[in-house]
This record gives C-alpha cells, sequence and structure tokens, in this order.
C-alpha cells in the first residue's frame, strides 16, 4: 500500500508531530493538562489526521515507533513547560492498543521518563475501553507497574466501547473521557443529558475525575458545570495547537 509505503519512511523525514490541546478545570478555567494529538504532514498531501493512518500503523506495527516517538516529544515538551513557561499540568499521550500490548511496554514507558526526566504523576496514558475489558493478566500487571511509578491513566471514548464496567473496580483509573459523541448533541439531547449525567455521577461515586471531550459551546459547558462535570476539553477552550500557538495561548490566560 502506498499509505503504509509513505507511512515507513514519515519519521525520518520529521513529517510526524504532536499538536497540543488544552484541558480545563470547568469551575476556574484553570489548565489542568495539555492532549498530544499526533499528525502527519505527507508530503504533497497537507496535515492527515491520525483517524486516517492510524489503522494501517497499528496493522503493520510502525505504530510502536510512531507512539514512542510522540510520546517522548510530548514528554519533552511539558518537561519545557514545566521549567519555562509555568504550566503545571499533566501531558497527556494517546497509547494504542498495540502498543500496550507489547511485553516490554511499560519498560518503554519509564525508559523514555528517565531520559527525558520528565515527572511519572504529570503523564497520563489515554487507553480506549477495548484495552482494559478483557481483564488479561498481562494487563493488569502492566497498570500495576504504571501505578506504583505513579503514572496517571486514563480511559479515552468512554462510553462507546462494549463495556463491562467491572474494570473500573479492577484497575487504577484516574479519568474517564466522556466520548464527543454524547457532547455534541448537548444541552439539548434528553438522552445525552442522562448518559452524560450517570458517567458523572458514577465517576464521582467511583473517585474518579471526569472530563468531558469535544465541548465546543458555552451552552454545552454550562451544562457540564451545572451537573457538577469537573473537567473540560474541545474547540470552545482552543483547537490542538503547534507547541508555540500553545505557547502564545497560555499566555492570555494567565
Ligand atoms: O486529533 P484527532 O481528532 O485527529 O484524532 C483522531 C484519533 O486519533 C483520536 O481517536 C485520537 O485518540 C487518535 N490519536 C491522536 N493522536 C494519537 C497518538 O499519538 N497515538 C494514538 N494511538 N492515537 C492517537
Ligand atoms: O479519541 P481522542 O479523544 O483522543 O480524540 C480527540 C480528537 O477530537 C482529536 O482528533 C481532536 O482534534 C478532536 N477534537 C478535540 N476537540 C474537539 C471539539 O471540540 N470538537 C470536535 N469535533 N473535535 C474535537
Ligand atoms: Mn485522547
Ligand atoms: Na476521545
Amino acid at each position: 500500500l502506498r499509505l503504509e509505503h509513505d507511512l515507513r519512511g514519515a519519521l525520518s523525514r520529521d513529517e510526524i508531530f504532536p499538536l497540543y490541546q488544552p484541558q480545563i478545570e470547568l469551575a476556574t478555567g484553570r489548565v489542568i493538562g495539555v492532549e498530544a494529538l499526533m499528525r502527519w504532514n505527507r508530503a504533497g498531501q497537507g496535515l492527515i489526521s491520525p483517524a486516517s493512518f492510524i489503522p494501517v500503523a497499528e496493522d503493520s506495527g510502525l505504530i510502536l515507533a510512531l507512539g514512542e516517538y510522540i510520546l517522548r516529544k510530548a514528554c519533552l515538551q511539558a518537561r519545557q513547560w514545566h521549567e519555562h513557561q509555568g504550566f503545571q499540568g499533566t501531558i497527556a499521550v494517546n497509547v494504542s492498543a498495540v502498543q500496550f500490548r507489547q511485553n516490554d511496554f511499560t519498560d518503554v514507558v519509564l525508559r523514555v521518563l528517565s531520559e527525558t526526566g520528565f515527572p511519572p504523576e504529570c503523564l497520563e496514558l489515554e487507553v480506549t475501553e477495548s484495552v482494559v475489558m478483557q481483564g488479561l493478566e498481562s494487563v493488569v500487571q502492566k497498570m500495576g507497574i504504571l501505578e506504583s511509578h505513579g503514572i496517571k491513566l486514563a480511559i479515552d471514548d468512554f462510553g462507546t466501547g462494549y463495556s463491562s464496567l467491572s474494570y473500573l473496580r479492577q484497575f487504577a483509573i484516574d479519568r474517564l473521557k466522556i466520548d464527543q459523541s454524547f457532547v455534541r448533541d448537548l444541552p439539548g439531547d434528553a438522552d445525552a443529558q442522562a448518559i452524560i449525567r450517570a458517567i458523572v455521577a458514577m465517576g464521582r461515586s467511583l473517585g474518579l475525575r471526569v472530563m468531558a471531550e469535544g465541548v465546543e459551546t458555552e451552552a454545552q459547558a454550562r451544562f457540564l458545570q451545572d451537573i457538577e462535570c469537573t473537567e473540560s476539553q474541545g474547540y470552545l477552550y482552543a483547537r490542538p495547537m503547534k507547541s508555540n500557538d500553545f505557547e502564545a495561548w497560555l499566555k492570555t490566560r494567565n
């Protein structure tokens, strides 16, 4: 495949990079974190969303190199923001199930942290429900190792997977990220309201933080704040940005 062929050379041609999107505490407007989102500047084709190349990257195994590259880049960048931009939040990095399944996954993460000097407790890994769902012994073990180093874990796209909620008790999960598809239908849609209320209530009673994704309007943010959802991310605050644009944006917030 052409896509796979081009993707294979993308790292060495320096075409892969992260954009950064801020994460906000709803009650205060404080910037509590930033998510790294991978992009591919494919020769002659402009910016390509991971939605169109991650599946190929996963099937070909290229996701391992791409994922580690983004993780390292994001940790280096966030360390710099901690030291020079007064940023104290977490950096969130998306992890594919294919990465998580590798025997050496936790070694890779710990190595990147020690090489970049980034504090483990400020790193949050975002995984989808499919990663934690099966309750595999190896998954439990990896989660335990990450937790013992203080690394945070978030469930991405929460509510869209084939959920057996028992995994929420089994694993050391810090945060649920409510999928955009529910948030999109706020504040008008009664079903979306009910689902989001339920997720927020469940999160609270389990002691998990709950973040709404894809928040685009003030009305959505107001609804979320009213039901005491505590955290929010979306175009309302900022689109995913290049690192220098994020720095400029951060200055306007302080
Ligand atoms: O940023 P955007 O909406 O284009 O992201 C599309 C999808 O790609 C989302 O599901 C997001 O989680 C995923 N994604 C973004 N960056 C990464 C990454 O670095 N690694 C992995 N595995 N997925 C990513
Ligand atoms: O699956 P994950 O949550 O990692 O993917 C986040 C994706 O959602 C990214 O591709 C990002 O570009 C996109 N995104 C972030 N904020 C918004 C938003 O407010 N609206 C929409 N439609 N997409 C968003
Ligand atoms: Mn994510
Ligand atoms: Na998501």
